[in-house]
């Protein structure tokens, strides 16, 4: 009977290897917080936390949200980032690959658990599909789950202590193939460690042709300045924290992780008209005296006030014009602010974050809004303009 159970282990052991299932497990996740930067941010960390683990990561669908409806909306991963690149890294594969070709052999309907922390909500459950995007999401999947396993207190910091062998032991592959978390096994904003796996997300050609033809077709020749105002109301209203949280959202990524560079401010977070004039005034002087490209253009990319009559005012003397993209498309929008030749953005955003670390990657200049600030750069914190 045992050495006949063992033989049996063998065969399905060949048998997942033959079938492309990974033998070390898969890791899944709800991209249950925030919208598309955050989603971002939690992305890479569950990237760096599945390779530190070297279990296949599952490439969630994006989670949206459309105004007034109350269920959001799944798009699968590629429909804006290739995946190929991604697999450069680590072992990937999509959601929808994943509950078609997967799901039925290492994630047996009669046993999902959902992963989380600790209890959520009522009763000794993660509860991992109530509310919205929560049911959503996994309904998109036809995914019930079955039970629930609280994980505290590992974390996923694979960086330090020795996190991904706690993983291990508590949750070997064999016995739990398929991990799968309610929220995103990562932190926010993204942990510095993970920040440069930015390198492996490419958009779409869907996304990559429309930022390019914008670029080609509708801007003017010669170098483009790509601005982000992030002002909707919802903006309005965070910033009023900043006094209490001065690390607030994407802050790290000016001040430092340990606010090291200082405290975020109210300008940074929401510049004033005048901030942004005076700054992108500066900004495209900067830029033309040190290069013979000089600047035609300034992209303005906005959840809500473009401010375009304004900058067009504003810059008229310089002969440098005003554009937006004329439809509403956050991803294109961020496509084109990772093409300018200088992108000022948003300190607090985790939108402008992407386009931040996307320039890094490629070696292109980045600045903020209102950061350094006068007192920190008098101190001698480095200006790059
Ligand atoms: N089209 C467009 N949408 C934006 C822009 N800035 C913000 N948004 C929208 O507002 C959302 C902001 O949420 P999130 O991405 O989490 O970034 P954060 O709140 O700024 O940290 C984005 O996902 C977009 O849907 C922009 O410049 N252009
Ligand atoms: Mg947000």
């Amino acid at each position: 009977m045992v050495s006949l159970n063992k033989y049996l282990f063998f065969v399905l052991l060949q048998l997942s290897f033959a079938l492309g299932f990974d033998p070390l497990g898969y890791v899944l996740y709800c991209p249950c917080m925030g919208r598309f930067g955050n989603q971002a941010d939690h992305f890479l960390g569950a990237l760096g936390f599945a390779r530190g683990l070297n279990r296949t990561l599952v490439l969630p669908a994006w989670v949206e949200y459309r105004y007034g409806e109350p269920r959001s909306i799944q798009v699968p991963f590629d429909t804006y980032f290739k995946v190929e690149p991604l697999q450069k890294f680590h072992k990937v594969v999509t959601m929808e690959s994943f509950m078609k070709d997967i799901a039925p052999y290492e994630w047996p309907r009669n046993d999902r658990k959902s992963f989380c922390y600790m209890a959520r909500g009522s009763g000794e459950s993660c509860n991992a599909k109530d509310g919205n995007p929560f049911g959503p999401f996994w309904d998109t999947y036809d995914v019930e789950f079955t039970g629930s396993e609280f994980y505290g207190p590992l974390h996923y910091d694979m960086y330090h202590h020795d996190m991904a062998k706690q993983w291990k032991d508590r949750y070997p592959a064999k016995m739990w193939p398929v991990l799968a978390f309610t929220g995103a096994p990562a932190s926010f904003p993204v942990q510095e460690e993970n920040k440069h796996l930015q390198k492996y997300l490419r958009w779409s050609d869907l996304v990559e042709d429309e930022a390019h033809s914008f670029i080609t077709n509708v801007l003017p020749r010669g170098a483009f300045v790509g601005i982000h105002l992030r002002n909707g109301i919802d903006w309005v209203r965070a910033c009023q924290h900043i006094p209490e949280s001065p690390s607030l959202f994407a802050a790290a990524q000016c001040v430092g992780y340990r606010n090291e560079k200082g405290k975020a401010t109210s300008d940074m977070c929401l510049p004033t008209k005048e901030t942004i004039v005076r700054q992108l005034k500066r900004t495209i002087k900067n830029i033309n005296n040190k290069s013979d490209n000089e600047v035609r253009s300034v992209f303005v990319a906005s959840d809500s006030n473009h401010m375009i009559d304004e900058l067009r005012s504003a810059l008229k003397r310089m002969n440098v014009q005003v554009y937006k993209y004329p439809k509403s498309n956050p991803h294109v929008d961020l496509a084109i602010l990772g093409k300018s030749n200088h992108f000022v953005g948003n300190c607090v955003s985790s939108f402008s974050a992407f386009v931040k670390r996307e320039r890094d990657v490629k070696g292109f200049a980045s600045s903020f809004w209102a950061f350094p600030t006068q007192k920190s750069a008098k101190s001698g914190a480095h200006d790059e303009l």
